[in-house]
């Protein structure tokens, strides 16, 4: 029985010595410590040694299994080292002066329309203004002439937070709080109140291929003395010119929204199929792009500014819809999908 010791040991010492990697070695584990391994197999033994043989062979077998965890943990340890050697010694040589090739990315469609039409209102004396994604039920709504209960607020259901705010519906809510911002000067000074705001809207909405949950609107408004719809078309008028840099099929028909009188739906013709029809404009040749009208006097009185006094006229241009025009995307949640391949071919470096 003893010398099985011996034997086993010896037998271990020349496979150890032979193993030339990792998956060896681990074979080689599994034939000596393994649950069916050689070392398990010697105390099988035991039952026919007396109490004292077994003590002394119980003793020897353990610290052959331990010797046997250390060689191979310590020759695991010498392959490992020789294998980074060797992949060190085979790797091609680096130029660490060289300058780093990078992938900058690059500019999202929706960010290059914005732009665009930031720079066209910024020639005609707008001020870009940011606003909140989290905005007061009042502000959303309750400001712009939609009490609780007003039909309106179906078409504009959104992702209300615990504490009643509310994920803004559109860019119309930061409305009330440009007139607060401004008004001074337009009272005090006589400046004209002339500000665009771009921002994310969130809808609960069934998308497809013109629809989306989550997407830009570009709002803008203008409120002087003697401010009427014809300085509302020339404005729409210019920055279509100056997004498209060509003509473009546009229509204007009377559009519903409590907080504009009159209210206009502005139109463009659809730009993916010619006016034809197709998915991206519902088969109507025409999509709903940006939504106008005189401002409600009762959301300038929200705002602090007499109607009497003064008027003005404010839009909600739907930038990622002007996006999926300019750029030809036909389904606009190519826009959202984060698909780099897609979405890089409209884009420019950053
Ligand atoms: C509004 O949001 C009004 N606040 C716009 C407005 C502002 C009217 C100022 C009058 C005066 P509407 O829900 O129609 O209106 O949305 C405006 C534009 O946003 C649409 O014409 C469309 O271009 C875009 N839009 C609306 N819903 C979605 C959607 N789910 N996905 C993508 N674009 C949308």
């Amino acid at each position: 029985m003893f010398e099985k010791i011996d034997g086993l040991r010896a037998d271990f010492e020349q496979k150890l010595k032979a193993a030339s990697d990792a998956r060896e070695l681990e074979n080689i584990r599994i034939e000596f410590l393994g649950k069916k391994g050689s070392v398990t197999d010697l105390l099988k033994g035991m039952k026919d040694l007396s109490v004292e043989e077994k003590k002394s062979f119980g003793q020897q077998v353990n610290d052959l299994k331990n010797e046997i965890g250390d060689a191979i943990a310590e020759k695991s340890a010498c392959l490992a080292k020789a294998q980074l050697e060797r992949e060190i010694n085979s790797a091609p040589d680096i130029d660490l002066t060289a300058p780093a090739v990078l992938d900058r990315g690059s500019y999202h469609p929706i960010t290059l329309v914005q732009r665009e039409c930031e720079q066209v209102f910024r020639s005609m004396g707008f001020a870009v203004e940011d606003y909140s994604e989290i905005v007061t039920d009042y502000e959303c709504f309750e400001a712009l002439n939609i009490p609780k209960h007003h039909p309106a607020r179906d078409m504009q259901d959104t992702y209300y937070l615990t504490n009643g705010q509310l994920l803004k519906s559109h860019t119309s809510a930061a409305q009330n709080a440009i007139y607060k911002k401004y008004r001074q000067a337009l009272i005090e000074e006589g400046k004209p109140i002339k500000a665009v705001f771009p921002g994310r809207c969130f809808r609960n909405e069934a998308t497809d291929a013109c629809h989306e949950n989550t997407f830009f609107q570009m709002e803008g408004v203008m409120v002087d003395k003697n401010i009427n719809i014809s300085n509302l078309i020339f404005f729409m008028k210019t920055m279509l010119s100056g997004v498209f840099k060509r003509d473009v099929k546009v229509r204007l028909r009377p559009g519903f929204f409590p907080f504009v009188e009159p209210g206009f739906e502005l139109d463009i013709s659809c730009l993916i199929c010619g006016g034809d029809g197709c998915p991206s404009c519902k088969h109507s040749g025409w999509l709903e792009l940006c939504p106008c009208g005189m401002i409600h006097p009762e959301v300038l009185k929200a705002g602090g500014i007499d109607p009497e006094e003064y008027t003005g006229f404010a839009f909600g241009l739907g930038l990622t819809r002007l996006a999926m025009m300019k750029y030809g995307i036909k389904d606009i949640r190519d826009l959202n999908s984060g698909n780099l391949k897609s979405l890089s071919q409209f884009t420019q470096d950053c």
